[in-house]
């Protein structure tokens, strides 16, 4: 759509369903103020936080997800969708926290020590964020310290990992086999990613997955979330 035409469009006049198809367009395409505006005037049609979140927010980014899996959106759009998305989460958040939304899951992630690689780490956080995860971002550089304290201290269901370098990857060995002499390997999803990586890479150091890219982050935790929950349901 042209700045001319989207200009024209005055979204407090749309309906409801018009209103999420126009914040889809804007989301994808990095608008960030609209989505915005657009939160904010659902929620004044007393829209549940919940509700404006997954049915607006997380399903346009699920539109963005699968075309930047498909090779039609790069980085920058992506960047720019997700910095649309966390202006409409920022606004969210507070109240998703009062109303005691359901809990998608949450993560710790962070690049590996030796490596300051943060873009593509970035760009997943963003995405599981905007899937309704929480995510607790540590950063770059992280000795296995730094994760071991995290996933406890913030009862992560996932530990996620980045590394760019060939030099770095092997660093995740490192934290898992930590996690399994410490006997604890078997209470988190332990996710991989980073360019040099690979499938194989993935099993040999012990990861539950490597994912390819940040959409494929998010269908692999929620595939891994919804097994978790099914094995606790079933006592
Ligand atoms: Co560096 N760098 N870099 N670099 N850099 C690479 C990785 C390199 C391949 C470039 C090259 O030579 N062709 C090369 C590595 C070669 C190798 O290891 N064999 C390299 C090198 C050598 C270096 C230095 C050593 C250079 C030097 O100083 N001589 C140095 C290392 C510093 C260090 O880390 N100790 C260095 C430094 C830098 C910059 C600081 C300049 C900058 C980083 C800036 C930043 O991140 N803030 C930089 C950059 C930008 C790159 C390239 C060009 C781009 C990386 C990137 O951001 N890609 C890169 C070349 C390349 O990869 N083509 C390169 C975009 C990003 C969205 O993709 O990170 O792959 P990616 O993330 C994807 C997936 O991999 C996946 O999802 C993301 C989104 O789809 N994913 C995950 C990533 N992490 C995940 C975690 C998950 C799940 C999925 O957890 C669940």
């Amino acid at each position: 759509m042209s700045d001319d035409q989207e200009d024209d469009i005055i979204l407090a006049d749309l309906s409801d369903d018009e209103l999420v198809e126009q914040m889809f367009d804007d989301l994808y395409d990095g608008m960030r103020d609209e989505i915005e505006e657009g939160v904010k005037i659902l929620l004044g049609r007393d829209w549940m936080p919940y509700d404006v979140l997954t049915k607006a927010l997380v399903a346009g980014m699920t539109i963005v997800g699968a075309d930047f899996r498909d090779g039609i959106l790069f980085v920058p759009e992506v960047l720019l969708a997700a910095n649309a998305m966390k202006g409409g989460m920022a606004i969210l958040k507070p109240l998703l926290a009062a109303t005691g939304a359901p809990r998608v899951g949450k993560m710790v992630i962070g690049t590996v020590k030796g490596d300051i690689h943060d873009i593509g780490k970035n760009l997943v956080s963003m995405m599981m964020e905007g899937a309704g995860f929480e995510v607790v971002d540590l950063g770059i550089n992280n000795p296995v310290e730094n994760y071991l304290e995290a996933i406890v201290k913030e009862e992560a269901d996932i530990l996620g990992m980045s590394a760019l370098l060939t030099t770095t990857m092997p660093y995740m060995k490192v934290v898992i086999d930590t996690l399994v002499e410490k006997g604890m390997r078997d209470d988190y999803i332990v996710l991989v990613g980073g360019a040099p990586l690979n499938e194989e890479f993935g099993k040999a150091v012990g990861a539950d997955a490597y994912c390819r890219d940040a959409a494929v982050a998010v269908e692999t935790a929620k595939e891994f979330m919804a097994r978790k929950h099914n094995m606790l349901a079933a006592g």
